[in-house]
């Protein structure tokens, strides 16, 4: 996440200079800001890593708007396992995305600026409420509290806005469909319950079929957008095809789950291809799932082919066969990866090549997919050409 770091430097960052700049004469979104009589959705995106983060926060934006009430849009929260100090970083939406964007679609706010302009009038401390599934207070000691902080990430994610909760809100047999929407408004009216804190996203996982087109309304920041026309202008020559590898230690172990049959064609983000219908979806194969070096070889031959690729982009959770890859065109098609690697940059980058081949169950995949889809872009995963259509031969 070394991106990461630096673009958070002050200094570094030549946008965040010029809109400093400019929020000095002009009056800024953040001074104008008005208490929403209609309440406010908090959540902590609590569960999974940048793709399932971004699955969680379209449905979340959906609740919000389906419950008429402001969303507080939360940062990305980056894990750093294998990298001193090992704490989480909390980005703020807007480092990678435009949050205005997302005014099209809905009424939002950072949950920063929430916390700083907002809360300190409207949701003072001491009168703090949380609200949860009455199964999740179940794992409380008096079994009436919502577990807002209770382990990683969510104890760092809340202190990291300075939240203290005073009391819980318990609920059941509702769930966050548009099917309660009616039970949602009565039960808690914005006069009673202003600010709807949620100990994770209000949204289902994998994003459902009617939420995938909200994917329009993220968009890019400036600063990731001029990044990343760098990198690729530097690096590709077009048309590139750019392919998404995942393949680490993680992925081989929940493919297992597909192997040993504990999983049917629905698995993770696999609707993406197989169809979001269960009864009609198309067989999952472990080469979807997990594609061997043959099948990597097979579909980046066949795309660069078909596509007169003079270059190809390989974004990765581990290795990038790069030299496999290489080997495959005698030298004549450039084989690019980007060191150091940061999740955001391979998304922009896989967002624009002339065609993607992506990994069908996996969500970091599906931000991809998505995105194109809405620009018109093609693509297809491995172990399967034309998503929606199996591949014929091989396996069964
Ligand atoms: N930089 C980079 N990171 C990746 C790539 N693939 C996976 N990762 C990392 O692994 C995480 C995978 O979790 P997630 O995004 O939830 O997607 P999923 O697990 O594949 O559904 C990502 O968020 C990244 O941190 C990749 O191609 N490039
Ligand atoms: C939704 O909330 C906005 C802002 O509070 C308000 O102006 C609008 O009238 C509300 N719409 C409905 C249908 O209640
Ligand atoms: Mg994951």
């Amino acid at each position: 996440m070394a991106a990461v770091q630096q673009t958070q430097h002050p200094l570094t960052c030549l946008t965040c200079l010029l809109s400093a700049l400019l929020l000095q004469t002009w009056p800024t979104y953040a001074e104008e800001l008005k208490w929403d009589e209609n309440g406010y959705v908090l959540y902590c995106p609590c569960m999974g890593r940048f793709g399932n983060q971004a699955d969680h926060f379209l449905g979340s934006l959906a609740f919000a708007k389906m419950l008429n009430r402001t969303l507080a849009v939360p940062p990305w929260i980056v894990y750093r396992h294998n990298t001193p100090p090992y704490t989480n970083v909390h980005v703020p939406y807007s480092e990678f995305f435009q949050l205005e964007a997302l005014s099209a679609y809905h009424r939002v706010l950072s949950l920063e600026d929430f916390m700083e302009k907002l809360a300190p009038k409207y949701w003072p401390a001491g009168q703090r409420k949380a609200y949860c599934f009455e199964t999740a207070a179940q794992r409380s000691a008096d079994k009436k509290s919502c577990p807002m902080k209770d382990g990683n990430p969510f104890g760092p994610f809340w202190d990291y806005v300075g939240v203290e909760f005073d009391t819980s809100v318990l609920f059941g047999g509702i769930s966050f469909s548009a099917y309660h929407q009616p039970q949602w408004m009565k039960k808690f009216s914005p006069s009673e319950h202003p600010v709807l804190a949620l100990p994770g996203a209000p949204a289902q996982f994998p994003v459902i079929e009617e939420h995938v087109g909200l994917q329009r309304y993220v968009v890019w920041s400036d600063k990731m957008v001029k990044e990343g026309e760098e990198h690729i202008a530097t690096l590709l020559t077009r048309p590139y095809v750019g392919i998404h590898l995942r393949i680490g230690v993680d992925w081989k172990n929940a493919c297992k789950m597909l192997k040993s049959g504990d999983t049917g064609p629905h698995f993770m983000a696999s609707p993406q291809c197989v169809g979001y219908n269960r009864q009609s979806a198309l067989p999952l194969t472990m080469t979807m799932c997990l594609p061997d070096l043959a099948e990597i070889r097979r579909a980046v031959k066949l795309w660069v082919k078909k596509t007169s690729s003079r270059s190809v982009y390989i974004a990765t959770d581990s290795e990038s066969h790069s030299r496999d890859i290489e080997k495959l065109f005698k030298g004549k098609v450039k084989v690019v990866t980007l060191q150091p690697d940061s999740a955001q940059m391979d998304l922009y980058i896989l967002g624009r090549a002339d065609h993607f081949v992506g990994n069908c169950v996996s969500s970091f995949t599906a931000f991809v997919k998505r995105e194109r889809d809405i620009h018109g872009l093609p693509s297809s995963f491995f172990g399967m050409d034309k998503p929606g259509k199996s591949n014929h031969k091989e396996e069964l």
